[in-house]
C-alpha cells in the first residue's frame, strides 16, 4: 500500500535519477574477500570490478586501516616461477569485468597491523580515476581459501 509519504519519495527518486545519470562514474565491487593472516604478515584481497558506465575507468590505489601498505599487484610467470609485481593501475572497461583472483591481479595488504580472522570483515578503500573513492567491506575467509563459497578459484598458486 502506498502511503502519501512513500509516494512523495518515489516522485523525488524519479526526479533525481536522470540528473545522476549524467556524471555516472561508478564502479561496482562484487564478491570481495580476503585471506586470514597474522599480524605483521601479508594478505591479499580479491574481488570482481564491474564498470556499469560507458567510460573506461582505472583502479589506481587502495588503502585499508588494517595494513601499513596496500599495493595493486599482478602475478606473472618468470621462467616457470610465479612472481608478484606492483602495477600502476587496474583497468576496468565497460562490459568487461576485471577479476582479481588468486594467481592473478590482487590487492596486496602489506604489514598487517593485527590478525585478520576468518569470519570478520575489513574495510578497504579503493580509489578509481573517474569513480573516485569506493569503500568496501571485505569478508575474511580461511587462510587457504580459493574464493567465496561456491566460486572455487581457478588458479593453483597461492601467496
Ligand atoms: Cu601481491
Amino acid at each position: 500500500m502506498i502511503t502519501r509519504r512513500s509516494a512523495l519519495a518515489l516522485a523525488l527518486a524519479a526526479v533525481a535519477a536522470p540528473a545522476a545519470a549524467h556524471h555516472d562514474h561508478r564502479i561496482e565491487v562484487q564478491e570481495p574477500w580476503a585471506r586470514a593472516a597474522l599480524a605483521g604478515r601479508t594478505s591479499a584481497a580479491y574481488m570482481t570490478l564491474v564498470n556499469p558506465t560507458e567510460t573506461p575507468d582505472r583502479l589506481v590505489s587502495a588503502a585499508s586501516p588494517v595494513a601499513q601498505t596496500v599495493e595493486l599487484h599482478a602475478h606473472l610467470h618468470d621462467g616457470g616461477v610465479m612472481r608478484m609485481r606492483p602495477v600502476a593501475g587496474i583497468e576496468v572497461h565497460p562490459g568487461e569485468p576485471s577479476v582479481l583472483a588468486p594467481g592473478g591481479l590482487h590487492v596486496m595488504l602489506i604489514g598487517l597491523m593485527r590478525d585478520l580472522r576468518r569470519g570478520e570483515t575489513i574495510r578497504l578503500s579503493l580509489t578509481f580515476e573517474k569513480a573516485g573513492k569506493v569503500e568496501v567491506e571485505v569478508p575474511v575467509l580461511a587462510a587457504g581459501a580459493r574464493g567465496p563459497e561456491g566460486h572455487g578459484g581457478h588458479g593453483r598458486h597461492t601467496h
